[in-house]
């Protein structure tokens, strides 16, 4: 089970990281390019998914699951990307916006299809704060992202997730973030939350991970970065590696 192998690595101190497919930026070649550089640096899992995927999903996880035998994980944007032949699910609820439907609405319509696949569901509370851009996440979600620097607000919305019964606490920058989410903010949460926490959107060099890291995320996720420069896969593997 993908949720026991986290709570398993934070308890040996292990940090994470987790390499976000998004199928609409690859075609099979690179997918195929991705994959080898993946099995040089070995990430702890593929996240699959994104705001709005007009590619096939499925066509992708399949060629991964195919090729690699790391977990991919779905990481859906709504109910309609739900692929049941992957290792895990995110199921994400937007806890940071006010959007009823990104709340519970799109996780009632994908909820019998899921129970019935048997998938493992990992229950997120999904915290969008601002990176300084509109994020695809932003826009698709009709959400308003916590403010940068209101970390009181981002401890308390991850404090209700905890409470709410939530298994782990995502802060999300949004793909392509000019700003990565602050390190006061993670720390705080960190402090507050026992949960397990991920945290991506931005991050483009191992310093910025390394960072992240160090503030208390036990998993960092990435994806923009790698569309454009694999070779930073490699160094910010690196960096969780030293850890
Ligand atoms: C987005 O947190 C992830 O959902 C990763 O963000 O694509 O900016 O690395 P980037």
């Amino acid at each position: 089970m993908v949720y026991e192998q986290i709570k398993n690595k934070i308890q040996q101190g292990k940090k994470m990281l987790a390499v976000l497919i998004d199928p609409d930026k690859y075609n099979e070649n690179q997918l195929i390019e991705v994959i080898g550089k993946m099995k040089e640096s070995q990430p702890d899992f593929i996240f699959v998914g994104g705001s709005l995927v007009t590619s096939s999903l499925q066509k992708t996880v399949i060629s991964l699951k195919k090729n690699f035998d790391i977990p991919v994980v779905l990481f859906p944007g709504n109910a309609t990307q739900f692929v049941p032949e992957v290792d895990a699910l995110l199921f994400l609820s937007l806890i940071s916006g006010r959007n009823s439907e990104y709340l519970i609405g799109q996780q009632v319509v994908a909820a019998p299809q899921i129970k019935a696949s048997g998938v493992e569901t990992i229950s997120v509370g999904y915290m969008l704060i601002d990176g300084g851009n509109k994020t695809s996440v932003e826009y698709m979600s009709n959400t308003t992202p916590i403010p940068h620097d209101k970390t009181d607000i981002a401890v308390a919305t991850a404090l209700a997730g905890e409470m709410l019964g939530l298994k782990a606490i995502y802060l999300e920058g949004g793909s392509g973030a000019l700003h990565c989410v602050s390190e006061e903010m993670i720390a705080a949460v960190r402090k507050n939350v026992s949960l397990p926490l991920i945290v991506g959107g931005g991050v483009r060099d191992a310093e910025t991970a390394k960072k992240i890291y160090r503030s208390g995320a036990d998993i960092l996720v990435v994806g923009n970065v790698l569309e454009k420069d694999l070779s930073q896969l490699q160094t910010i593997a690196s960096a969780r590696d030293e850890f």
